[in-house]
Formats: C-alpha cells, sequence, structure tokens
C-alpha cells in the first residue's frame, strides 16, 4: 500500500501524476456491468451477492487502470437493514415498502444490526481478495441526513417534499432518528474496515436540500459525530475519511472539519478559489463535470487539464468527477479523460 498515489495524496504528499477514480465507477455506463446486471430484476438481489460485487468493482480498475477502487454496494443497505423493506426494480429508482411516514414508525424500529449487513462485509473481503495490492479499496455509507431523507420519502425525489414536511413538524423526533443513523453508520463503516477497507467516503447527497441552518441542525451534526465516532476508535481512527456534500448552501471551506481528511467537491464547486482556502489543511478529490464527458475528445481533454493545472501545486489532490457518472456515457470518452490526466 505505501506505492499508492491515492493514499500519498490523502496524506497530503505530492504526486507527479495525480490518482484518479470517479464516483460509480462500476455501473450502467459499462457494458461487461449491464452483462452481470442483466440477471438480476431487483438490484439488491444483486448487492447481496459478494462474489458478483467484488467481479464488478473490478471492471472499471481492470479497464481504466484506476489509482482507487471502491466497495460495490448502495448507501440504502442500512435502511434495508432496518426493515424499511427496499427494493430496486427495472428503471425505477430505489422504493421502500415501509417508510417511514410518522415519528410512531420511529420509535417502532428494530435495533440496526451488523449482522443484517453480513453481504457486504463479505463483499469487502472478496474484493480485496482481487484487488492487486497497491489498489485502496474504498468504504462508505451515506450521511445519516441523506439515509433519513430516503427512508422518510420512500425512495427517490426531486424535491423531498414529504421529507421537509416531516422536519418542520417533527425536528426532534427526525432529530432522533439522524442519532440511530449516525450510530448504525458508525458501526457499519467500523466493520467495513475490520472487513479489509482502507479509506471512507459519506455521501451527503441530500444537502441541497436543506437551507444554512437546517444543514447545521440536521446534516453536518450527524456527519461530525460520526466522524467523531471514527476518530475515537482505535479500529478506525488511522482510516481517511472523505466527505462529498453535493451543492450545500454554504461554502465548502465553512463546513469542514478537522476530523475528515478529504473533502469531494461536487461540480459546481469553484475548486480554484477552495484549493487557495484548504491547502495544506485537507486533500480535495473533484471536480469534473460529468456532463463534460458527453462533449467532443478535444473539449475533455480540455477542462481535463484545466482542472489538472488549477490543482498542479496542490498536495493531496485526487481527480475525480464532480458527481457519479450518469448511464449515458460512453466508456471511450472516460479513458480520453484518463489520458489527459496522465499524459
Ligand atoms: O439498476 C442498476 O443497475 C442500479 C444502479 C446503481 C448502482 C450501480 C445504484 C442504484 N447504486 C449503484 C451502486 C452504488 N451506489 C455505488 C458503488 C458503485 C461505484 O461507485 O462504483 C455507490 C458508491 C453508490 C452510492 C449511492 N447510491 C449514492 C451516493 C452517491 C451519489 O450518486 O450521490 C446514492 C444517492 C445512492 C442511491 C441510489 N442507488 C441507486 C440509484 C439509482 C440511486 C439514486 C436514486 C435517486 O435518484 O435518488
Amino acid at each position: 500500500m505505501e506505492d499508492s498515489k491515492f493514499l500519498r495524496a490523502l496524506n497530503l504528499q505530492p504526486n507527479s501524476i495525480p490518482p484518479v477514480w470517479f464516483m460509480r465507477q462500476a455501473g450502467r455506463y459499462l457494458p461487461e456491468y449491464q452483462k452481470i446486471r442483466k440477471n438480476y430484476s431487483n438490484f439488491l438481489d444483486m448487492c447481496k451477492q459478494p462474489k458478483t460485487c467484488a467481479e464488478l468493482a473490478m471492471q472499471p480498475i481492470e479497464r481504466f487502470d484506476l489509482d482507487a477502487s471502491i466497495l460495490f454496494s448502495d448507501i440504502l443497505t442500512i435502511p434495508d437493514a432496518l426493515n424499511l423493506g427496499l427494493a430496486f426494480y427495472e428503471g425505477e429508482g430505489p422504493k421502500f415498502s415501509n417508510p417511514i411516514s410518522s415519528p410512531d414508525d420511529i420509535k417502532k424500529l428494530i435495533p440496526f444490526d451488523i449482522n443484517n449487513l453480513g453481504y457486504v462485509f463479505k463483499a469487502v473481503e472478496e474484493t480485496k481478495n482481487l484487488l492487486p495490492n497497491d489498489i485502496p479499496l474504498i468504504g462508505f455509507c451515506g450521511s445519516p441526513w441523506t439515509l433519513a431523507a430516503y427512508s422518510i420519502e420512500g425512495g427517490g425525489s426531486k424535491n423531498f417534499n414529504k421529507t421537509k414536511k416531516f422536519m418542520r413538524e417533527y425536528p426532534n423526533e427526525l432529530q432522533n432518528f439522524l442519532e440511530i443513523l449516525s450510530s448504525a453508520c458508525f458501526d457499519y463503516l467500523k466493520q467495513q474496515v475490520l472487513s479489509g477497507v482502507n479509506t471512507l467516503q459519506i455521501f451527503d447527497s441530500w444537502a441541497d436540500l436543506l437551507s444554512d441552518n437546517e444543514l447545521e441542525r440536521f446534516s453536518l451534526k450527524y456527519t461530525r459525530m460520526l466522524a467523531e465516532l471514527l476518530k475515537k476508535d482505535p479500529v478506525t481512527a488511522d482510516i481517511p475519511i472523505i466527505l462529498f456534500e453535493k451543492s450545500p448552501n454554504k461554502k465548502v471551506e465553512d463546513l469542514v472539519f478537522k476530523e475528515i481528511t478529504c473533502v469531494s467537491l461536487y461540480w459546481q464547486e469553484d475548486i480554484e478559489r477552495i484549493s487557495k482556502n484548504l491547502i495544506g489543511l485537507f486533500a480535495i478529490q473533484g471536480n469534473l463535470d460529468p456532463k463534460v464527458l458527453l462533449r467532443s475528445d478535444e473539449s475533455i481533454w480540455q477542462e481535463t487539464k484545466r482542472i489538472c493545472n488549477v490543482m498542479k501545486e496542490y498536495p493531496g489532490f485526487i481527480f475525480n468527477l464532480g458527481h457519479g457518472i450518469t448511464p449515458d456515457i460512453d466508456p471511450n470518452k472516460v479513458q480520453v479523460m484518463i489520458d489527459a490526466i496522465r499524459q
């Protein structure tokens, strides 16, 4: 692992060529993924097959020779383990058959038990068996807030109106739920580390639903609680933590905190300004707009080079997309981006 460019960057050490991996690197844009995916009608059933997860995590590593691998799973495994009844059917997003519709549903929740997620920890072990020694494995979870939003809404949504209504009517009960989720996330990430992951990423994908005050009260408070628990436990204390906040109503410089190692920038964030303010303090991951990968090779090359040039002198830069890659992107375009980074 000493030769990992990715871990060097997380330690704020310089790299002549930045390490690269990207969010949702294993997924629907890859024909080799589609080939396996079509054997399962419910995506979650595929996530419950550890050997298949390991094979899927390896696909982008083999195709693009990336510098880090991410566990193949989903953030919604925790609400599933709380018996909210998750399924992902063809062409639809996630759906919960028992969402959190009232404060009573929070009171009636079964205690979180990591033994219900044994398939995830087996997937970590299987993936570690396949990965080359110098390629770290990233484990992850959703932020407590993002998991609460899906659990209350009952699935994906454009504006999460049910969740916002719940937040206004029952703020204290929501906070109880966020505490349950923070503790579940901690147990879950700790067990991922015990199973072999080298780094952790927390996805606060729905931070943009919240105003500045709400972000502090319902999201950051619990993400910090989770990070503090991780830093206090001897098993996880030395594991780097990457935080992804999707377009928060707050400057990134004002939301980072000392327990995290790296901030993963959404594509709308100004990497040049932020890098000037965070240099020497945090590693930065980001942040090419995934939609750039739908443009000409020349345009991909230019935008990729622009980011690399801005970050050339930044110790602790990891090239990534500014959000997950989408299914409409041609893998050959990803190769253009990688060639631009490495040339
Ligand atoms: O039908 C399919 O093939 C399922 C597509 C898919 C995949 C490949 C889903 C459903 N999840 C995943 C894997 C996944 N999800 C990974 C591991 C793979 C990798 O990165 O290589 C990771 C890290 C996630 C994380 C995840 N899931 C996030 C956070 C990142 C982000 O994009 O903001 C979120 C919000 C989810 C929820 C989710 N899972 C799947 C979908 C389609 C969604 C989004 C639903 C929505 O629209 O709200």
